[in-house]
């Protein structure tokens, strides 16, 4: 980290990136980030490849953050959050690879320790929780904006302060930002407090496509490209959907299966793109089967992206079940 903070304070011209399709914790930490630079005078850009999903568009500096980076020659330094990798930005990664000094800023256990310097806790609860000790140890000072960022990324990746990352750090942190003026009804009624009817109506979709293994370990749900379109949402609505899944009784591993966008390809058994979403009640490190297939993410919360038939995918992750250790 000390290398970091004398980076930070010769350099001039900072690009703050966060990987695509962000959570409160992406959002949280790049703008809580930006805005600290700000205030001590550095130049910056906050980049996010995809939109602002709504529920955080109430997040005080929002509107700074943009979708499209012009020149990057103008950078001395990109400051990567929340990521495991440089491609999770999306299609700038080889482009920001450019940029003289990269400062990798992230919580996953799989990290690749990208970048120039590292900055990677992977027992923090969230990248928010390490943009709280960066800005603390330079003795900046936080506002009013930055805490609602650093309380969000927290709150939503601590899923409320329920999952198995919740840990000291994120009691205190959550404390001081509420002493700062963060009021956490308004971040629960913005976060958590309105569905819209379409995603209601996806969750209704979702739940009619649950499948469980036949040991009962594994719960599996499909959320397919027409589902989205047939209830007008967006890839954002699927957010948290799998939670359901993961809540059934001996389910110990919950997957969702959701389909990209394909384009014009209509043939029922053409291969199509996926997203697999891996969640875990504690007993299984999900990080690991996610590696099998080259993706990644934490014990309890993994994913990975693959081309395939869904029939077979289905087949694969059923059979993944029979690998759950019992008891
Ligand atoms: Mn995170």
């Amino acid at each position: 980290m000390k290398k970091i903070i004398q980076h930070l304070e010769n350099s001039k011209q900072i690009l703050l990136a966060t990987h695509i399709e962000p959570d409160g914790d992406a959002l949280g930490s790049l703008i809580s980030m930006g805005l600290f630079l700000e205030a001590i005078n550095k130049k910056t850009t906050l980049y996010c490849e995809s939109p602002i999903p709504a529920i955080y568009r109430f997040l005080p500096g929002t509107e700074r953050v943009v979708s499209t980076i012009d020149s990057i020659s103008k950078y001395d330094t990109a400051i990567i959050l929340d990521c495991g990798s440089l491609q999770r930005i999306g299609k700038m990664d080889e482009l920001v690879g450019r940029v003289p000094t990269i400062i990798n800023i992230d919580h996953h256990i799989t990290n690749s320790y990208f970048g120039t310097y590292q900055f990677v806790e992977t027992d923090s609860c969230a990248t928010t929780a390490l943009i709280y000790k960066l800005i603390t140890v330079l003795g900046g000072r936080i506002d009013k904006d930055i805490a609602f960022s650093i309380y969000t990324g927290i709150l939503t990746d601590t899923g409320s302060f329920r999952f198995s990352n919740t840990n000291m750090d994120s009691f205190a942190i959550c404390e001081e930002m509420v002493s700062i003026g963060v009021d956490p009804h308004i971040v629960a009624q913005n976060v958590y407090g309105t569905y819209s009817l379409g995603r209601i109506k996806l969750l209704n979709l979702a739940l009619d496509s649950l499948e469980i293994s036949r040991n009962g370990k594994l719960s599996m749900m499909t959320l397919t490209e027409s589902m989205l379109s047939k209830t007008d949402t967006q890839p954002e609505d699927v957010d948290g959907l799998i939670n359901y899944a993961k809540r059934i009784e001996d389910v110990k591993v919950a997957v969702l299966l959701s389909e990209y966008p394909n384009g014009n390809s209509r043939l029922s058994n053409a291969k199509r793109y996926y997203h697999v979403s891996l969640r875990s009640d504690g007993s299984v490190d999900v990080a690991k089967i996610a590696a099998l297939f080259e993706g990644g993410g934490h014990k309890t919360a993994a994913g990975f992206d693959i081309k395939t038939k869904l029939s077979d995918l289905k087949t694969d992750i059923l059979n993944l079940s029979e690998k759950l250790s019992s008891g």
